[in-house]
């Protein structure tokens, strides 16, 4: 089984509170309806590649509770129960936990002062890599190393780009050795072990903010040339629109918990 072969997803649906959300830059009213047909239209995209999903309700009490992939960590072996490092999602951990006990009999946790969002962590075949950032810090990754060996999987930890929120807010794996990332992730050397399909000039990091699952790759399709690009090489793509979802930060990645059951 490849590390992108998925049967099984949980996602929760945005409350109205989403549009409170984290963001850098808060300009702007967001639109609640858009960002609804935005993730109902990711739901469907995910059951058209193969997956079931489990819809969780929204949780008006945590704005940012739609992007599921933050406070938990899935696998076949097991979930690992991440500490997000914004306070205001650190609730979002406990709200999760029974979804992640029903479908798992391996349950991990970490300890309060250990942050890491999901969102830093990119599985590959070789290792998952664990991005540094303002949300994951040292204690957080080296815990998340030692509970990822409980699972078998072995970490390298790195640093996640400044200019982004997360690690998979600018790269994300294509193939089992191919990455897309940003020129200058690509330039860092932490993928020296991938084929490398980088971001499209004039188009933004979070291009490489995008998910592969089955044989599917789901791109945001306001990035037409990251997306021809990828296509070059051979893959299936399925163009998302998240525009609304991206003012909050977020893309493809954010908003499901994947796994082979
Ligand atoms: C946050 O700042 O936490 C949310 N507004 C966006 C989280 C995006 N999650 C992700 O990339 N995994």
């Amino acid at each position: 089984m490849r590390v992108f072969d998925f049967d099984r997803a949980i996602v929760r649906e945005p409350g109205r509170s989403v549009v409170n959300g984290l963001r850098e830059d808060a300009t702007g009213a967001l639109d609640f309806a858009e960002i609804v047909r935005e993730h109902r239209a990711y739901v469907t995209a995910l059951r058209e590649a193969g997956l079931e999903v489990d819809i969780l309700p929204p949780l008006e009490a945590f704005p940012d509770s739609v992007f599921v992939e933050d406070p938990a960590l899935v696998f076949p072996q097991g979930a690992i129960l991440m500490r997000p490092g914004a306070a205001s999602r650190q609730g979002e951990v406990a709200e999760i936990e029974g979804t992640l006990e029903k479908h798992f009999s391996r349950v991990l946790r970490l300890r309060d002062d250990e942050d890491a969002d999901g969102g830093d962590i990119l599985v590959t075949p070789r290792a998952v890599f664990i991005g540094l950032s303002a949300r994951t810090n040292r204690e957080g990754a080296e815990a998340l190393s030692g509970r990822l060996r409980e699972l078998g999987y072995e970490s390298r930890i790195v640093q996640a780009p400044r200019n982004v929120l997360h690690l998979k807010s600018a790269s994300a794996l294509l193939s089992e050795d191919t990455v897309v990332a940003t020129q200058a992730l690509a330039d860092s050397g932490i993928f020296a072990d991938f084929k490398i399909v980088t971001v499209a000039d004039g188009e933004e990091a979070t291009a490489a903010n995008l998910v592969r699952i089955n044989d599917v790759v789901f791109v945001d399709d306001r990035f037409p040339r990251t997306a021809a690009a990828i296509e070059a090489k051979g893959f299936a793509v399925k163009r998302l629109c998240v525009r609304e979802i991206a003012r909050l930060d977020a893309g493809l990645s954010c908003m499901s918990l994947r796994w082979h059951s």
